[in-house]
């Protein structure tokens, strides 16, 4: 049925979806180890009987259903879900800040100030980029706005300029793959133009530089060294764009290479399968692994709505 699908705009969808969703649960098992052979992340992932998503999609999730039900963004909306989300499953190994903000908000502080009191000037934590596909896809024709929504979702709980600005890169990032088609090669060149153009703060603008030289580079610890693979957004937003660009052809290809990085393996994993999701399209994830993923149907419907959303806005 799937294949009805293939080439399409709703298939790009489904695929960014799922992709982070597959791409996280893989790399969970990973997540805060060294480097993994690849030989081992395939013999795991055929050996694990369901792939269980983490943080990463939980609250992406989350965004999804926000963007949803309020047609747009709602800050307000979006954090009460975010509240609703992790108490009913507060076990998906949250980062420590996100909790610490909902008791904040519960307790009466506003949406857009709760995360200014966390941390020195804000949280620059992955938390905010990990979720925001759902943002790439529903502004991927707008990138201003874009950057706008893409700041705002994440003042929710990281509000230091390099967490917003890692959001805005990483729903840059899916924009662009949604708007290639996924027969026309990925032009790298043209594609890290537009994000070094796009983002404006200058230690990203660097990154993205640094990405365009290491494409090709067989030692994994020199990616490492120079783009890191850690749990700050500066070193795992730009990190995830490379996996994807390195392989552009290959979504099994490019989750199993961020996996193999090590570090914070889930959340690299996720962001690069969304972009390779939404630039391949969902035909092209293996299909053994899209049937063991949990709570496949409902994130397929998510993605449905979503693209609902964007070819028909008035029928939701
Ligand atoms: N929490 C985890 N992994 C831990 C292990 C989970 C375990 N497997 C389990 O099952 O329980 N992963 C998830 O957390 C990451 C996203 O974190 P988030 O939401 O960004 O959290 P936070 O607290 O905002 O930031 C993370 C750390 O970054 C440092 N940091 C951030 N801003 C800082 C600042 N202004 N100054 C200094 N340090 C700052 C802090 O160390 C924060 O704790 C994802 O990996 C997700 O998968
Ligand atoms: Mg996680
Ligand atoms: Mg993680």
């Amino acid at each position: 049925m799937r294949d009805l699908y293939k080439g399409t705009l709703k298939s790009k969808f489904l695929g960014c979806l799922i992709g982070t969703a597959i791409g996280d649960a893989l790399g969970a098992r990973w997540e805060g180890k060294g480097m993994a052979r690849s030989e081992d992340i395939v013999y795991l992932a055929v050996k694990l009987k369901r792939l269980i998503y983490t943080d990463d999609t939980h609250m992406t999730i989350g965004v999804a259903e926000s963007l949803i039900e309020s047609q747009g963004f709602d800050g307000e909306h979006l954090a009460q879900t975010f509240i609703k989300n992790y108490e009913a499953e507060p076990w998906r190994g949250y980062g420590p800040g996100p909790p610490r903000i909902f008791r904040m908000i519960k307790n009466g502080e506003a949406w857009y100030s709760a995360a200014n009191k966390l941390y020195r000037g804000g949280s620059f934590g992955n938390g905010s980029a990990m979720r925001v596909a759902p943002v790439g896809l529903l502004f991927s024709r707008n990138l201003e706005k874009l950057r706008e929504i893409a700041y705002q979702s994440s003042s929710i709980t990281h509000s230091h300029k390099l967490g917003k600005e890692g959001a805005a890169l990483q729903a840059c990032a899916v924009a662009l793959a949604i708007n290639t088609p996924s027969d026309k090669d990925i032009d790298k060149e043209d594609f890290l133009y537009k994000l070094q153009n796009f983002v404006q703060d200058h230690l990203y603008k660097e990154k993205v530089a640094q990405i365009k030289e290491l494409i090709g580079e067989q030692d994994k610890a020199k990616v490492v060294a120079v783009l890191g693979n850690g749990i700050e957004a500066p070193r795992s937003v730009p990190t995830a764009i490379y996996c994807f660009l390195r392989q552009t052809q290959s979504y099994e290809d490019t989750v199993i290479y961020a996996i193999s990085l090590g570090g914070d393996t889930d959340t690299i994993a996720a962001m690069a399968g969304a972009i390779s999701g939404a630039y391949l399209g969902i035909e092209t994830i293996p299909s053994e692994w899209r049937a063991k993923l949990e709570n496949r149907e409902y994130i397929e419907a998510l993605a449905e709505n979503l693209w609902r959303l964007v070819v028909c806005p008035r029928q939701q």
